[in-house]
């Protein structure tokens, strides 16, 4: 059991969100990570729902989850995270460099490709279904979004992960593709689909989201 406030790695999480946030706040990336590895972390919880302390920007500049702190570095956002601990573990990051660097750029075609494309649909099926123009604007975001899966589809073909070995790009990959699951947009690309059920089989992510899970104040 990874989660011990005793241990030198800190991150923090929500212990408060909405229902349909539960199992894909982004501190899930970290604490899988953590997991695939067998490190202990405790945990900095802070209510989604609520003004964040000030004293929180210093170590989150916009007061979002995930930050980390091992009594090292002190680092935000989750791709940083991720790259940090994979520096430390080539069970995360493989020190092959083309293995390496294909992981990197996965990590980062996650995150700045393929996760704002999906994020649209999030914003619009959760935050914005009340505008006028949404039902007007959901096929088009849902077009974007297919182009890149098609895209990410195509450039995984036959292979198991990313990178070579499973790496932080996976976890990254899965927790992005994560965001759709509301939808049955990935039923179309079935490689891809197979992809995200591989690793979310994987034991370290079964007991990241179960703890994930676990820390919200209020059952769903
Ligand atoms: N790019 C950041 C995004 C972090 C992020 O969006 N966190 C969300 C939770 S999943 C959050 O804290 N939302 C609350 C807010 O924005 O105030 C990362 O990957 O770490």
């Amino acid at each position: 059991m990874p989660i011990d406030d005793t241990a030198a790695i800190r991150i923090s999480a929500f212990d408060n969100v909405p229902p349909f946030a539960r199992g894909l706040v982004r501190d899930l990336r970290v604490r899988w990570a953590l997991e695939e590895i067998g490190r202990d972390y405790g945990l900095h919880y802070l209510d989604a729902m609520k003004p964040k302390p000030p004293e929180y920007r210093d170590w989150q500049p916009f007061g979002q989850v995930p930050a980390f702190d091992d009594g090292q570095v002190r680092l935000f956002e989750s791709g940083a995270i991720l790259l940090y601990l994979g520096e430390q573990d080539e069970r995360l990051l493989p020190r092959d460099p083309a293995q390496r660097w294909a992981a990197t750029s996965w990590l980062l075609a996650a995150l700045n490709s393929v996760e704002p494309a999906l994020i649209q649909i999030v914003n619009l099926d959760f935050f914005l279904a009340g505008q006028p123009w949404a039902a007007d604007a959901q096929p088009v975001f849902v077009d974007m979004a297919r182009g890149k899966l098609k895209s990410t589809e195509a450039a995984l073909g036959e292979r198991e992960w990313f990178a070579g070995p499973f790496s932080i790009a996976d976890i990254m990959m899965t927790c992005v593709l994560r965001n759709i699951d509301h939808t049955d947009v990935l039923s179309a690309y079935p490689a891809l689909a197979a992809f995200k059920a591989r690793a979310e089989a994987r034991p370290a992510f079964q007991r990241a989201l179960a703890d994930q899970l676990a820390g919200f104040r209020e059952p769903a």
